[in-house]
């Protein structure tokens, strides 16, 4: 079974459809048409050549009205291209969820162009985009706005008003040891806007996306949990709680009710890990640092360094209990079997206004949910020190 990574609709591999390739040059092929499945699920009119489907898909099949051969596959449900790599390795999903404002689009920005950089080159390892729009949007929506312009992300559009496409990227690494083992994750990144997780008729698609999660990280932003005001910078209080009167149960609601959407695929407590990270940690006091383990900076080993992960889950466990938010650890600890918590920083430092600050965009931590995945399924090792 593959899930497809736009419409997260489970496919049997026996029901891959395939796309006619159309003529090309003098060779004869379909005429591209209206394609109405695929106009409607991506909320543009699209032509192309028409969708079939065959007996035994393989990696090619012969298209029935022209008799061109293609190997160009489709998912049967909304007809969005299957990458080839993406059929081979079916991948794993990690849902990205959060409150309204708690930073998903910013730590997505700048997750990918670290994945892409500086984490790569540690991990030896690369990330591969799986399709055009996934280039696109990569680029449009979140690389050209925040290191290009250094302009802060606008808001993310409701599904409901906008067409959203999930980042879709082959993540390879070659393993250490003589072997030089090469194992690949499809990371399906979906940008989800704050309220469409909170919304009690969560759509369709949203609802297929949890579903279909192999792994979840949650973003909590301290300056919207009521007990966290004194450990942040002053400016920070002053900006925090803007979102409703309600905030703590604003942070937890989603929490909760993402939860309960991935409790209905098995009962007792939930196998799939989830990470679970404080977000804007820049915004925490300087007198915060002397003690923490947070504001150690990660050694770049190549592994996964459990001593480092024990200080940080511990420390960040003692701050959500000194901000009265103990809650959200109980009941994590109550629901997960493997949760683990986080601090991180995606800008690295406090945005001023509407723009990054003056000193760049200095990430900080932002990959330490992923590390522990990757370790979690096996694609990284652990090492004590
Ligand atoms: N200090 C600090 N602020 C951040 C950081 N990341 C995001 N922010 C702030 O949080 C705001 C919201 O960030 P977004 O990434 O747009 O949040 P979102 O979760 O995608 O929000 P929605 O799309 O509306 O659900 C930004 O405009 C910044 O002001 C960070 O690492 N540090
Ligand atoms: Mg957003
Ligand atoms: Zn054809
Ligand atoms: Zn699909």
């Amino acid at each position: 079974m593959i899930t497809c990574p736009y419409c997260f609709v489970k496919v049997p591999p026996a029901r891959i459809a395939f796309r006619c390739l159309g003529g090309s040059g003098r060779i004869k092929g379909c005429e591209p048409r209206k394609d109405d499945v695929l106009s409607t699920f991506t909320g543009v009119a699209q032509e192309l050549p028409p969708v079939f489907s065959v007996r035994r898909p393989g990696r090619r099949a012969v298209c029935p009205a022209c008799r061109r051969e293609t190997a160009w596959r489709a998912c049967p449900s909304c007809h969005s291209r299957l990458a080839a790599e993406y059929c081979a390795n079916p991948g794993k999903i990690v849902a990205l969820v959060g409150a309204k404002h708690a930073g998903k689009s910013t730590y997505i920005a700048v997750l990918i162009h670290e994945l892409m950089n500086r984490v790569g080159e540690e991990l030896d390892a690369s990330l591969v985009p799986c399709d055009d729009r996934t280039i696109e949007r990569y680029k449009t929506d979140f690389n050209r706005p925040l290191y290009g312009d250094h302009r802060l992300l606008s808001f993310t559009q409701s599904a409901k008003t906008a067409a959203r496409d999930p980042l879709v990227y082959l993540f390879t690494r070659t393993g250490g040891g003589w072997r030089r083992r090469t194992a690949s994750l499809t990371l399906v990144l979906f940008d989800t806007a704050g309220e469409d997780l909170r919304e009690r008729e969560m759509s369709e698609l949203h609802l297929r996306y949890l579903n279909a999660a192999d792994a979840v990280i949650f973003l909590l932003d301290p300056l919207e949990l009521p007990g966290a005001q004194a450990a942040l910078h002053g400016s920070a209080r002053e900006r925090g709680g803007i979102l409703a009167d309600d905030l703590m149960s604003d942070q937890m609601d989603v929490v909760v009710r993402v939860t309960e959407l991935l409790r209905k695929r098995n009962s007792g407590r939930l196998a799939i890990p989830a990470a679970v990270a404080l977000s804007k940690i820049d915004e925490l006091r300087p007198s915060m640092e002397r003690q923490s383990a947070l504001h150690r900076t990660r050694d770049p080993l190549g592994a996964l360094d459990l001593d480092d992960r024990e200080a940080v889950d511990e420390q960040v466990r003692a701050l959500l209990h000194q901000w009265q938010a103990g809650m959200i650890d109980r009941y994590l600890s109550q629901q997960y079997n493997d949760y683990a918590l986080f601090g991180l920083s995606a800008l690295g430092e406090v945005p001023e206004g509407q723009k990054v600050a003056r000193s760049g965009i200095r990430p900080y931590r932002v990959e330490d949910p992923l590390l522990w995945l990757l370790y979690r399924f096996k694609m990284l090792d652990g090492i004590r020190r």
